[in-house]
């Protein structure tokens, strides 16, 4: 049986990207594959993060995963932090990564660019092996992410295929499992750049209301045409809201393309901001349900018990395999 396994880090309010790239892909895998879903919490250190901002976010992802339809009793929920084998295998297998290939990460090179050579925490360097870590513990098979974390997951495939030719076959090999459309939402205010939680510019977060939505999508920057078509390079803004459109209608861009023939970008966008809309607004009252229902904390605390129960098979197994003296 498949394993899928897919995690957000609560580095910031969740975004329209992180839901049609991610989160809204989640439950689609409990009733195929045995399911593991975590909250990066770790992960999230890798930039600077208030204490309480770091908290009120986790509690947030927690509660958008139940929100979105993961289901406790078929998909395993916990939080990174509270599962150490993630911190011990890290730290085991990072021998293995090399810097060439480290500093080659499309993700590190982006996030370090701006800060000062000084100012970079190791963790933002490390951050992959984390990540090949989390994949490997659990045997995970299938690895849904957003292009943008693609290269990570080929990293630990890199990883497990060396350290198995070393060791025999002790680590899984994973897949990344790309969403066709959806895969990549931009930035409204820039629509060359991806909407990331960590930079708010330009971002639909999902605790948006309504109006906040609207006048968010009517002034989206778009271009000097009239027609709605998609040219990724000439018309990023719109074929942004395409991709939007099309993702969240379960369409393909040439139906948006039909659909808006002779349309102007005015009609476009008001869709595209109601299709919005009827999406987030149930999610948005289960979230408020679940938050008020007080039982995030049991369904943390019993996922992390069911995640350390396996984590610790594969830990025990590496460890042996690479020579850690086992005490009887
Ligand atoms: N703009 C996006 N379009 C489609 N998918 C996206 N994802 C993130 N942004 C987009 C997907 O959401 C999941 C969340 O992953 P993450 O929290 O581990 O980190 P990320 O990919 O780095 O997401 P952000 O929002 O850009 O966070 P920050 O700003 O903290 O780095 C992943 O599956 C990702 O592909």
């Amino acid at each position: 049986m498949e394993t899928t396994l897919s995690a957000i880090k609560p580095t910031g309010q969740l975004t329209l990207g992180n839901y049609l790239g991610a989160l809204r892909n989640f439950p689609k895998f409990q009733d195929e594959s045995k399911n593991i879903i975590f909250i990066a919490d770790l992960h999230a250190l890798t930039l600077p993060i208030a204490p309480e901002v770091l908290r009120e976010n986790t509690r947030d992802v927690a509660a958008f995963y139940l929100a979105a339809g993961l289901d406790p009793k078929k998909t395993i929920i916990f939080l990174q932090s509270m599962v150490h084998q993630h911190s011990e295998l890290s730290t085991i297998i990072g021998n293995y990564a090399y810097m060439g290939e480290m500093s080659r990460m499309t993700q590190f090179k982006e996030k370090s660019s701006h800060l000062n050579e000084k100012s970079i925490g190791l963790g933002i360097f490390t951050y992959p092996v984390l990540m090949a870590a989390d994949i490997v513990l659990y045997n995970a098979t299938k690895v849904p992410v957003g292009e943008d974390q693609k290269q990570h997951v080929e990293l630990c495939r890199n990883l497990v295929t060396r350290f198995n030719h070393l060791y025999g076959d002790i680590l899984t090999l994973p897949e990344p499992v790309i969403p066709t459309v959806g895969a990549r939402i931009m930035s409204l205010s820039d629509p060359t750049k991806k909407m990331s939680k960590s930079d708010p510019k330009g971002d639909i977060f999902l605790k948006d209301d309504e109006k906040t939505i609207r006048k968010k999508i009517m002034s989206a920057v778009t271009d000097m045409e009239t027609s709605v078509h998609y040219d990724k390079v000439n018309k990023p803004g719109i074929s942004n809201l395409m991709t939007i459109y099309a993702s969240i209608k379960n369409i393909t861009i040439e139906d948006v393309e039909k659909e808006f023939v002779g349309s102007n970008y005015g009609t476009f966008k008001r869709a595209v901001a109601d299709a919005i809309v009827a999406e987030l607004t149930p999610f948005q009252n289960r979230y408020r349900e679940i938050i008020a229902s007080g039982e995030l904390d049991r369904v943390l605390k019993e996922g992390a018990e069911q995640a350390s129960q396996i984590a610790e098979v594969t830990l025990e197994k590496v460890k042996k395999a690479i020579g850690l003296y086992q005490v009887k």
